[in-house]
């Protein structure tokens, strides 16, 4: 690298001498060094299809990690103006490797591409960033964006438990290697019942305990509470201006861990460098589906065909094929290319959201009923406790760790909690479907200065569903499959902590019983629910333990202590003057 650090990178070079081969180039803080019995596994995903393709295969541990000097930075600061040889950042080093390669490995034709998922789908970003010349085709797959707004640690500035600790501390079956500088040091240890263990915790200074004071990123983590400079400067979008490869943005409808960073990062790229090659892709799948497995459903929800499948034979390896190596016919991807859950069906756009989509407030009812104008009662509310000390469950079963299937899961449990407000259309004359984000507006009051609010779209089935009988039926535990009639598929879920309302860098709290508004946006969503079905809109606030627990007292929650949590009373306005409901992106 320009400042004299060494990365270690791992290169396979295929034995056909015939022609030249383009190189494609992954970084990952996870070790690019599995050897022996696990380097089939490693590459027993969509890598696999570039090997055959006589692709020049380089795998690099970033700056800090494995066996690369240097330090490492969960998610490095890019560095706008690069002065001298000390500015480095992740684009710097994916400059000056790129820069080796094309120079040192024999028989490289010149051309370069990078793809990642997930982590390694930040440092794609960043390779995007770095300008070199070589690099043709960039592929961010599920890329870490933003950990306070939408991944895997935080969603609306509410902390991502579940994963956070998980991934970090362990002792939940993630035995992956975490990136850390030091590696942690934690006492943690999971149980089988993770709603269990996590309400044992309590408190996330209890959490700070636990880790030990190893882990650097749970430190600055804590120190920044809210969207701060600290926070602005680690959001990828900041490094997308001026994009030069062609890029390719893949993401999944049902990722339970970044869900966010895949249409978000597409949408920052169409604005702020606009003109730039640049694609997106969204399929029915859970986090790196699309690499491995066939994608033809997730827990009981059937996707009618191998998703995976299509999109790697129609989508990935003609778009980097093309790029690299001038083969096929230039592959004209669709702007987007977006599979539509409900319907199970490809759909293409010339942009996105599409334009046919038009937001659309859909109102909630004093009678629990949803409809399209808003009611004309007067003061009508639904009210509920929500309570620290028993929240709402992310799941009906128990589980060790956080299950990928969540995100299509039965809802019916939580419809009858009654700290869980429901909310439903009769059955639809016609398909409804959506495209595009969903935005949540709420006219709420508290009995106490701070509060999450959780909004749940789901597709109610109709009470005679079934699947047809050449799809194998959802099971579920002894005796059988899974009843699908009136099943209630989580279509999107999003929470929203209170007290960033008005702004995610200065929180306020709320006055107590005060009506005031809770505005804020779901990821986005690509559904029809068909005639016969019902939309359900579901709300809560908690959703535990994916996300840790307000105390429903304004105050810094790293610093909250077991005695800080209350039960609040919170209400939810659906009269003529204070109508709450849900703006959706409703295809004309
Ligand atoms: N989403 C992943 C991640 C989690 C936590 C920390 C860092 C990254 C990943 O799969 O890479």
């Amino acid at each position: 690298m320009r400042d004299g650090v060494k990365l270690f990178t791992s290169i396979y070079i295929p034995k056909d001498s015939s022609e030249k081969h383009p190189v494609l180039f992954g970084r990952t803080p996870y070790s690019c060094a599995p050897y022996g019995e696990k380097f089939r596994n490693f590459w027993d995903t969509h890598w696999k299809y570039y090997m055959r393709e006589n692709y020049i295969v380089v795998i690099q541990d970033v700056r800090g990690r494995w066996m690369s000097e240097g330090e490492f930075v969960d998610v490095r600061p890019f560095v706008k103006d690069k002065k001298t040889n000390k500015d480095i950042d992740e684009a710097s080093d994916t400059y000056d490797a790129i820069d080796w390669m094309v120079k040192n490995i024999n028989g490289n034709n010149g051309n370069v591409g990078v793809m990642g998922i997930s982590y390694p789908g930040f440092y794609s970003t960043m390779a995007a960033a770095s300008g070199h010349p070589a690099l043709k085709a960039v592929s961010p797959q599920a890329p870490v964006t933003d950990w306070f707004m939408g991944d895997d640690f935080h969603h609306n500035g509410a902390f991502a438990l579940m994963d956070g600790i998980a991934f970090y501390l362990g002792g939940f079956g993630y035995p992956r290697p975490v990136p850390t500088t030091k590696g942690p040091v934690s006492t943690f240890q999971g149980s089988s019942d993770n709603y269990d263990r996590f309400l044992q915790i309590g408190a996330l200074s209890n959490v700070t305990k636990l880790a030990g004071d190893s882990i650097q990123f749970f430190k600055d983590m804590f120190a920044h509470p809210n969207y701060d400079a600290w926070w602005q400067a680690r959001n990828a979008r900041v490094s997308m201006y001026d994009v030069k490869p062609a890029m390719l943005t893949v993401g999944g409808l049902f990722d339970a861990e970044d869900c966010y960073g895949a249409w978000n990062l597409y949408k920052a790229i169409e604005k702020q460098s606009p003109g730039s090659n640049n694609k997106l892709v969204i399929g029915p799948w859970f986090h790196g589906q699309w690499s491995r497995g066939d994608g033809s459903y997730l827990g009981n929800v059937k996707f009618g065909s191998r998703t995976s499948e299509w999109y790697q034979n129609n989508i990935e390896i003609p778009f980097f094929n093309y790029y690299l190596k001038g083969k096929g016919n230039d592959p004209r991807l669709a702007e987007a290319t977006i599979f539509f859950s409900g319907e199970n069906k490809w759909k293409t756009f010339d942009q996105w959201p599409p334009a046919a989509a038009q937001n659309q407030e859909i109102y909630l009812q004093p009678d629990g009923s949803l409809a399209w104008s808003k009611p004309s009662t007067g003061n009508s509310f639904s009210e509920y406790v929500s309570d620290p000390a028993h929240p709402v469950p992310y799941t009906e079963d128990v589980h060790y760790s956080r299950t990928r299937e969540y995100m299509t899961d039965d809802q019916r449990f939580a419809s009858r909690r009654p700290d869980v407000v429901t909310f439903e259309t009769a059955p639809l004359t016609e398909n409804l479907t959506l495209a595009g984000p969903v935005i949540a507006d709420l006219l709420v009051s508290l009995s106490s200065t701070d509060a999450d609010f959780v909004v749940k779209i789901i597709d109610v089935f109709p009470d005679d569903f079934k699947y047809p009988d050449y799809a194998p039926q959802p099971q579920r535990g002894v005796g059988g499959s899974y009843p699908m009639g009136g099943y209630q598929m989580l279509v999107r879920g999003e929470i929203m902590r209170g007290k960033f309302r008005n702004s995610f860098e200065t929180p306020a709290p709320f006055k107590a019983n005060k009506v005031e508004k809770v505005k804020f946006t779901l990821p986005d969503v690509a559904h029809t629910f068909e005639k016969g079905h019902r939309l359900m809109i579901q709300i809560q606030s908690s959703w535990f333990p994916i996300f840790d627990r307000n105390p429903q007292q304004f105050m810094n929650i790293y610093e909250a202590k077991d005695s800080d949590f209350k039960k609040a009373t919170i209400r939810v306005f659906h009269d003529a003057g204070n109508s709450s409901g849900v703006i959706l992106p409703v295809v004309k």
